[in-house]
């Protein structure tokens, strides 16, 4: 039976967009493992009790359930070890558990703070008064105040990423492509091309490098 998540929706059952869900879809699919998503809003926090969370994702995997988005991350690699692995050793596994939280006390306030009236605007009705209340006390300052400086926080954001654009992406690239979350796809195969994995397939990815070459 598939993994099934609670993923945070927006007005549109299929407009998943919490960052920390994804990190969970991407951990699925990087291990192969068949998951389903139970649209979530949230205000729906009753359907979480069980897991003794108010926040997702939250997984349901046969008997187990577990919750944040790390220790979801851990289980799978203890659940799955003959699997893809996630963290190849400790150190790979203190790196990332590092990288997660310069993005979440580093990134996320500026890029939150520079989209929070798309965001609230795409909210399911009910969800639309939680998210304005509970984000206004944690922003100190109204939704619409904090919009009208959105070229200040894109501005910050782009400050924030800085170290990453000009000394981890160049130094990744020749050597460690992204990953592909596809199944099956091996990191090899994208040392091999020294290339992104396209996302359309080989012959997508024949084409591109026919493009490039002209
Ligand atoms: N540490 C948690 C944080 C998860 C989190 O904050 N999720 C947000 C959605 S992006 C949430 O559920 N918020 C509920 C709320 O604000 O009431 C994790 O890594 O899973």
């Amino acid at each position: 039976m598939a993994i099934r998540i609670y993923d945070l929706a927006a007005a549109e059952d299929d407009r998943l967009f919490s960052p920390y869900c994804w990190r969970t879809k991407l951990a699925l699919a990087h291990k192969g493992l068949a998951f389903e998503s139970i649209p979530w809003r949230f205000t729906e926090k009753d359907a979480l009790a069980a897991a003794g969370s108010r926040t997702v994702p939250v997984i349901i995997d046969g008997e187990r359930t577990v919750s944040d988005s790390w220790t979801i991350a851990l289980y799978l690699e203890d659940a799955y070890p003959g699997r893809p692995k996630l963290f190849e050793g400790p150190q790979a596994r203190a790196l990332a558990f590092g990288f997660k939280q310069w993005v979440e006390r580093v990134i996320q306030l500026p890029m939150l703070r520079a989209v929070i009236l798309d965001i609230h605007a795409g909210l399911h009705p009910k969800d639309k008064a939680y998210f304005r209340e509970s984000r206004e006390k944690r922003l100190g300052n109204t939704l619409e105040a904090v919009a009208a400086d959105q070229d200040k926080s894109i501005a910050a954001l782009r400050g924030a990423l800085d170290p990453v654009r000009r000394r981890v992406i160049p130094l990744q690239r020749p050597r460690h492509p992204v990953p592909s979350t596809r199944p099956g796809f091996r990191r090899r195969d994208h040392a091999a091309s020294g290339r992104r994995p396209s996302p359309r397939g080989p012959r997508a990815t024949a084409a591109a490098r026919d493009d490039s070459s002209r």
